[in-house]
């Protein structure tokens, strides 16, 4: 089990830094898009960027962060030839405030209607606003996402699943999308591509709701008999392959997906954008939908972990990874592409479906050392594998450099040379000299979210008092809420299990006073 290092010495990035940093990057002759091992025949352009963003993947789920039942060969490949963090963060616990955060450089709490959303649910992105897809965009990057969306889709009513879809991805900057609107487990059950949804027959409308009944087909809790994985919570409305889930849709039969064949229709999709935009630079967003519930990989990965199917599901996700990596050195852009490996939030086990991950885990931990999980104020809900590859431009080895995935806009605008004017992607910081592995030095602190909020400051950790549950419902997840303010030194405890709090009071209300400072105004717009 590699051991988290601690992170540095809290301060907050000025603009002195990053300018510092930049000038440090380029004295070793590493230029903002342009690295030492330039492969020659591709002359200087820009980097491509692939973000590989799995689904619920915890801390300590993959070989390179410790994980010795779940063979991960390309994921550790790509570690050993690359930069491994051990303190990069989602700025949340869950996917649609991490993903908003991720993609729009905002903390997601300034937001209301950023939590968890229905499958029906309209874009919670500002069309038109700073995204990560549109500052790449406005540096002639081709912009694309494949996989999990989660951030709703089409105007104030709503997506018109049987018209066209608007606004969704391509209003904030991709040219392209082929997506899992909201989550595996949540109707309808179609993929959409660009404006409307893939293989719809027009005499078989889609209907869904999040509230009644709909249509004739049977649910979960009507015919668990019909079932191929059974609820253990929730997620017993309308059976589709064999599995129910949570809403109602009728119509759209020949659209539906399989899900057994689903990673293999993103990373088709995925291959195909690389291969089509291989003479430009680009950026691919592949979001997959592992190892998310339901979890039921291709049969060809079945028992291939040590701990049951959930295991399974990351052997998946690792060969999604094997087959993005091969296209870019199929077609010789392996040099020319930083690749990003990492997850919108710790894990879960039981997410609701009673699918043997529970029994079968045979030991395995998904967050590796860390407290908690998907949902945890703990660092297992926030902290996540953060792997970073670019053969010849990007340092290798491990780097406890404190970041957060809302720090890619900041950071790849200024990769790319666009200028974020004030108020764009207000809390993203560029941490770029970091992510390439030019300096340990990212951010001083972050705030992170789950039912309450935290602040990490270097080592140390202040945790908001909460009246929230102790655990997750039905699940084994600690939550991490108290009514008393908690203090957690992570370089001693990186389990959180000693709160200081009583011992250092004064200390723990400074840090929760910023934590205040930083809810009212962006630290950007302060300096
Ligand atoms: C919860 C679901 C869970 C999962 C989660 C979203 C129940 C009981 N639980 O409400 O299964 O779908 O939402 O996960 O319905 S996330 O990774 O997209 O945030
Ligand atoms: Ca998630």
């Amino acid at each position: 089990m590699p051991e988290p290092h601690p992170p540095p010495a809290a301060r907050t990035l000025t603009r002195r830094d990053i300018v510092r940093a930049a000038a440090g990057v380029a004295a070793s002759g590493l230029s903002a898009w342009e690295g030492p091992a330039m492969n020659a025949s591709a002359g200087l352009r820009r980097p491509n960027i692939v973000l590989i963003v799995a689904d619920d993947l915890g801390f300590g789920d993959v070989g390179c962060y410790g994980a010795s039942l779940i063979p991960t060969p390309n994921v550790d490949r790509l570690a050993s030839r690359g930069l491994r963090f051990v303190n990069a963060h989602a700025a949340a616990a869950m996917c649609t405030p991490s993903r908003f955060a991720m993609l729009t450089g905002m903390y997601p709490w300034r937001k209301k209607g950023t939590g968890i959303l229905p499958g029906d649910a309209a874009l919670i992105i500002e069309p038109g606003s700073a995204t990560l897809p549109s500052v790449l965009k406005r540096a002639g990057y081709r912009t694309g996402v494949v996989g999990k969306w989660h951030l709703g889709l089409g105007g104030p009513g709503g997506p018109d699943w049987n018209g066209e879809i608007k606004p969704g991805p391509l209003e904030v900057g991709f040219d392209y999308c082929f997506l899992m609107p909201a989550t595996c487990d949540r109707v309808p059950c179609v993929y959409v591509e660009n404006r409307r949804v893939a293989g719809l027959d027009p005499a078989d409308p889609i209907r869904v709701s999040y509230t009644d009944p709909i249509g004739d087909e049977p649910t979960g809790k009507a015919r668990p008999d019909l079932l191929k994985v059974r609820p253990s919570h929730g997620h017993d409305q309308t059976i589709i392959n064999g599995i129910s889930r949570i809403g109602y849709m009728s119509g759209g039969k020949a659209a539906r997906w399989v899900d057994e064949d689903m990673a293999d229709t993103f990373t088709r999709k995925g291959v195909a954008f690389i291969e089509q935009h291989a003479g430009e630079p680009f950026f691919l967003y592949f979001a997959t939908h592992d190892p998310h519930v339901p979890r039921v990989p291709h049969p060809r990965f079945r028992g291939k972990s040590g701990c049951g199917v959930r295991g399974d599901a990351i052997v998946q996700f690792d060969w999604c990874v094997g087959e993005l990596t091969a296209a870019l050195e199929h077609k010789g852009l392996i040099e020319d592409t930083i690749v990003i490996v990492t997850s919108d939030n710790g894990p879960v086990v039981d997410d609701g479906y009673d699918d043997g991950a529970v029994r079968d885990r045979n030991g395995h931990r998904p967050a590796g050392p860390l407290r908690g999980g998907k949902y945890s104020i703990f660092e297992g809900g926030t902290r996540v594998p953060f792997i970073v590859s670019r053969p010849g431009a990007v340092r290798t080895g491990e780097t406890d450099a404190l970041l957060c995935l809302m720090d890619l806009p900041a950071s790849f605008a200024a990769l790319a040379g666009v200028k974020l004017d004030a108020g764009e992607c207000p809390d993203s910081l560029n941490v770029l000299p970091a992510l390439l592995g030019q300096t340990k030095q990212a951010r001083g602190e972050l705030v992170e979210q789950a039912g309450s909020l935290a602040i990490l400051q270097g080592a140390r950790k202040a945790i908001e008092p909460s009246s929230g549950a102790a655990y997750a419902p039905l699940t084994d997840t600690e939550l991490g809420n108290a009514p008393e303010p908690q203090l957690y030194d992570l370089d001693d405890d990186i389990g959180e299990r000693r709160n200081l709090a009583q011992e250092h009071h004064e200390e723990v209300q400074t840090m929760l006073r910023r934590l205040a400072a930083i809810r009212s105004r962006p630290p950007k717009q302060s300096e």
